[in-house]
């Protein structure tokens, strides 16, 4: 299957002036279209994603669910209730026994993960990984996600700009060992170091939980009344960090840039609590996992890495249909 590399045309975000080049290497299906694949006729797919009621995974699911069904594959998915390795472990475990066909997985950690997903891998399964992945390079036919670090950068630079280039700043992301949004922190921390009037504070991690980002953005504000501005690593983390300004009566005082585009973050967007989102497309990741995997089951090679397009959403582009497609769904 040939494979064309092309640069995505920028996206670029009106008002804010922030533009997000992103490289997708678009494969051409060639796996029949449509009307489904002779290989994948029947072939059973299944979707473990994070967490199961992140808008993030609900987008990704509904279009990876849509695409299987048109490529006629069997498709399942189920996901972890919280982001913790303990609670996704026995879900992919379940996966081995099953032995679907192909398994688009989204690992909680880079690593804790690795020896299930190469047992079932060694067992004929062929494994997409979606949004994350692991270190071990030897897991995945395909690994398909944003560009998180340079979103990072995007939203550093963004955040500068809000902040007129003076202050504190803070980033609040779930845990270390996750790979999207440590690349996310590493992104924003390169990119701060060309803003030298803004003093980036020790990065805190939430566990994915908004309460704890709340309470953790409301004691940074009290140990450091000179903060203008905090990067929120995802969608729980930025849910929290706006609940928290709100309750501090620091919202739209405080900067706030946060990763996605859920729907609490649209409306803390509306509401000027948050000034910038970087949204990511989860439904392509989740489409084009499923294109792969059906090329695979055809016996065709994968495309070993997708880059998949992000877009900075403000107050002055949101209105934009071809910026407001980009906002993710809580259901299909
Ligand atoms: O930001 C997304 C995803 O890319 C990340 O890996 C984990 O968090 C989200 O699902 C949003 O909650």
């Amino acid at each position: 299957m040939s494979s064309l590399r092309r640069k995505r045309a920028l996206l670029v975000a009106a008002g804010a002036a922030l533009a997000l080049a992103t490289t997708a290497a678009c494969s051409s299906s060639g796996s029949g279209g449509t009307s489904g694949t002779a290989g994948g006729a029947h072939k059973k797919v299944t979707l473990i994603t994070g967490v199961k009621s992140d808008p993030f995974y609900i987008t990704m699911t509904c279009a990876a669910q849509a695409e299987a069904k048109a490529k006629g594959l069997d498709f399942t998915a189920d996901g972890s209730a919280q982001w913790d390795v303990s609670v996704q472990r026995p879900l992919i475990d379940s996966v081995a026994a099953a032995r679907p066909d192909g398994l688009m997985v989204s690992p909680v950690d880079t690593s804790a993960l690795t020896p299930s997903l190469k047992q079932i891998q060694s067992s004929g399964t062929k494994v997409a990984l979606v949004d994350t992945s692991v270190t071990d390079t030897s897991i995945g036919i395909t690994r398909i996600s944003s560009d998180n670090e340079e979103g990072g950068k995007v939203a550093a630079k963004a955040l500068a700009q809000q902040m007129g280039e003076k202050g504190s700043a803070i980033v609040i992301s779930v845990k270390p060992g996750v790979s999207t949004t440590d690349a996310r922190i590493k992104g924003f921390t390169a990119e701060m170091a060309n803003h030298p009037g803004i003093t980036v504070l020790p990065t805190l991690y939430d566990n994915d939980l908004p309460a704890t980002a709340a309470s953790q953005i409301q004691s940074t504000l009290a140990a450091h009344p000179d903060l203008g501005g905090v990067f929120a690593g995802n969608t729980n983390t930025g849910q929290g960090i706006a609940t928290g300004l709100q309750q501090a009566g620091k919202q739209g005082a405080v900067k706030v840039a946060a990763f996605d585009a859920e729907p609490d973050e649209i409306t803390a967007l509306k509401a000027g609590t948050v000034q910038v989102l970087v949204a990511q497309d989860p439904g392509a990741i989740g489409t084009q996992a499923v294109d792969q995997l059906a090329a695979a089951f055809d016996g065709k090679p994968a495309e070993k890495q997708i880059g998949t397009t992000m877009v900075a959403i403000t107050k002055d582009n949101m209105d934009d249909p071809q910026v407001s497609k980009y906002f993710y769904k809580s259901g299909c």
